[in-house]
């Protein structure tokens, strides 16, 4: 496959030429992409036109047909699960939004894999217009049943099949990775089509930027504190990072994903695990940017490697440049992660 940034690559054609790779493929994985992408692009078309809302709306809460008009994150949620649950590849879903796995519905078949979602991240930023983005995450079903439980659910990220994210900013982008690297493709919404545009994405080995909300810098451990000094260069022991934080997760991991950067949320003494959700946020991203070259831990050990015992579970989350990550690592948890990877 020699699909450049030149060549006119549809996602379509792109999942089709990565399934020929694999002769054992049923092409249900594939079909789940299909609808993700799909799902994206309903998604993007109605967060292109939230801030018209009051404008043909009547009023805040109704739009012009007298309903009741609802969050983003709410219709986001919605528009997945419709998009996904009657093309029998999937046997249950989770999402961010919802306390429980979601079934398939009666009637429609069940697949083998299961979807993890965030439908709608960093949503406190669509008010302002700042970028936000959905995350997704397939695992295969390992329970015998015909529906999905939460066994499923709870697998270790290393066993992720497939994960990747939406960013819904400038351009609408879509950035997967099956474990065969990482590839990205732009939203032409002339034609409504997802098209190659950054295939085989490495993230630079250092990093450039560091995206952290320091606010909370009183309620950190002392080494977090230590750590996010010496990325800022205090005391002279290293060149700094440049502080750049949207406070939409996806767009900051976006950011350092493409230039080189580490995104951080530490957990502290009041939330010890942070505000991050392990297997909607933390998991799919790690997946991603494992496959791009980077590394991703929680300060303790790798993300991929931890065991989940709940859906809603929080972790500190320390991801990107293999550098920076690595010097986490050293400060918070000498030699796990080295370990952990090897
Ligand atoms: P949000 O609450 O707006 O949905 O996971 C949620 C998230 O945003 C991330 O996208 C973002 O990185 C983080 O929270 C921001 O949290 P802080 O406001 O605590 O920095």
């Amino acid at each position: 496959m020699h699909n450049t940034p030149t060549s006119v690559v549809t996602i379509e054609r792109f999942i089709i030429e990565q399934e020929r790779l694999h002769p054992e493929a049923t092409g249900e994985l594939s079909g789940i992409l299909y609808d993700v992408a799909l799902a994206a692009k309903l998604i993007a078309s109605k967060v292109r036109s939230a801030g018209l809302v009051d404008i043909l709306g009547a009023t805040h809460h109704e739009n012009v047909q007298g309903e009741i008009q609802q969050k983003l994150d709410v219709v986001a949620n919605e528009i997945i699960i419709k998009a996904m649950d009657h093309g029998g590849r999937l046997c249950a879903m989770a999402s961010e939004e919802e306390p429980d796995i979601i079934p398939i519905p009666e009637g429609f078949r069940c697949g083998k894999y299961v979807l993890l979602f965030d439908p709608l991240d960093g949503s406190s930023n669509i008010d302002v217009n700042v970028p936000v983005g959905t995350i997704f995450s397939v695992y295969r079903k390992i329970t015998r049943g015909v529906r999905g439980e939460m066994e499923d659910m709870l697998q270790p990220g290393r066993r992720q099949v497939a994960a990747g994210y939406i960013i819904y900013g400038s351009s609408t982008m879509l950035v997967y990775t099956t474990g065969q690297g990482v590839h990205g493709f732009t939203l032409d919404p002339s034609i409504g089509e997802f098209l190659l545009s950054h295939p085989d994405i490495r993230i630079p080995e250092r990093g450039r930027y560091l995206s952290v909300n320091d606010s909370y810098e009183d309620d950190w451990a002392e080494p977090v504190k230590q750590l996010m000094h010496s990325y800022r260069g205090i005391g002279g022991t290293r060149k700094p990072l440049s502080v750049r934080y949207v406070g939409s997760l996806v767009a900051d991991f976006h950011r350092n994903l493409l230039g080189g950067g580490v995104f951080c949320y530490p957990g502290n003494h009041r939330y010890p695990q942070g505000k991050l959700r392990l297997l909607y946020e933390a998991n799919p991203l790690a997946f991603v940017v494992e496959q791009a070259g980077g590394l991703a831990c929680d300060g303790q050990q790798r993300i991929l490697d931890v065991n989940p015992t709940e859906l809603h579970q929080r972790s500190p989350l320390f991801i990107g440049s293999r550098d920076e990550v690595e010097a986490a690592s050293a400060m918070l948890a000498p030699a796990a992660l080295s370990a952990s990877t090897a």
